[in-house]
């Protein structure tokens, strides 16, 4: 086994746990926490106690790996070994009800910086519908035991995922991009969690996926799940407020950074 797989695994089983622990909160009632960025951008009650558990099981598997989680400060570690966490990715569906949320998990080479890391392992696990998607650098991305692909080409369009972020004032400019981007879309869908929109590109249920303003978190588990079945990521704009992440399968992720790429 190696170092990938070990932490894929160990990732694997923390977000069925913590994903088990959300699910069990929201059938109990989800209360509101706190507001960060906007009054929009909640956190709840179980989104700390679901990313306190994950760090509880990473530091007594592993004292020695540095942790920088969502609602947490970041901790430094001295094994090279970082874990970036999102307890709840999805937390506005969390609080709504909707089941389009997600435990997401990554074990990253270096620090939290997601222009200078290397993703080794992740894990993104969606308890509504039980589903646990996995990857290891260099060993494939999983659904379970079924082997993730990204699409191909799309004669009839892309279907493509997208987001948007908490502060109304960016919606404008976003929309625009929605609206260059469009005419190679077949259609677009807007599911409110950007680690399962980065999972469902991987499984092939979206073609491709952008959005600006994403944190390292939202993306560093479902960004190695693109590469490990065969996509591409990018992020354009890094030195802007909010860059723009890219993924897809070589086609369609190259035609999306065409169009965008010259606005950020
Ligand atoms: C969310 C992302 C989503 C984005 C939301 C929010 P959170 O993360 O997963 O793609 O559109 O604005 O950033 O806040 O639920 O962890």
């Amino acid at each position: 086994m190696s170092v990938e797989t070990e932490l894929r695994d160990l990732a694997s089983e923390i977000a069925r746990e913590a994903g088990e622990l959300a699910r069990r909160r929201r059938a109990e009632g989800v209360h509101l926490a706190a507001t960060k960025s906007s009054i929009a951008d909640i956190v709840t009650e179980a989104d700390r106690e679901v990313e306190e558990l994950i760090q509880d099981r990473l530091r007594a598997a592993r004292p020695g790996d540095g942790f920088f989680g969502e609602e947490s400060e970041p901790t430094a570690g001295e094994t090279g070994v970082t874990w970036v966490v999102d307890p709840i990715d999805g937390t506005v569906n969390y609080a709504y009800g909707t089941p389009m949320y997600a435990v997401s998990i990554a074990a990253v080479r270096g620090g939290a910086d997601p222009d200078r890391w290397q993703a080794l392992a992740g894990a993104v696990y969606a308890p509504a519908a039980d589903e646990l998607f996995t990857a290891a650098r260099e060993h494939g991305a999983w659904l379970g035991d079924q082997r993730l692909a990204v699409n191909g080409s799309t004669p009839a369009g892309a279907l493509l995922g997208t987001g948007f972020g908490y502060d109304p004032a960016t919606h404008d400019g976003d929309l625009a991009t929605v609206r260059r981007v469009m005419p190679m879309a077949r259609d677009l869908r807007r599911s409110g969690s950007a680690a399962l929109d980065l999972s469902y590109v991987a499984a092939g249920r979206l073609d491709g996926y952008f959005e600006r303003g994403l944190k390292p978190w939202d993306h560093a588990a479902g960004a190695l799940l693109v590469s490990e079945a065969g996509g591409r990521v990018s992020r354009l704009g890094t030195a802007a407020p909010r860059p723009m992440l890219v993924a897809g399968g070589t086609e369609v992720h190259d035609r999306i950074c065409e169009i965008i790429g010259d606005e950020t």
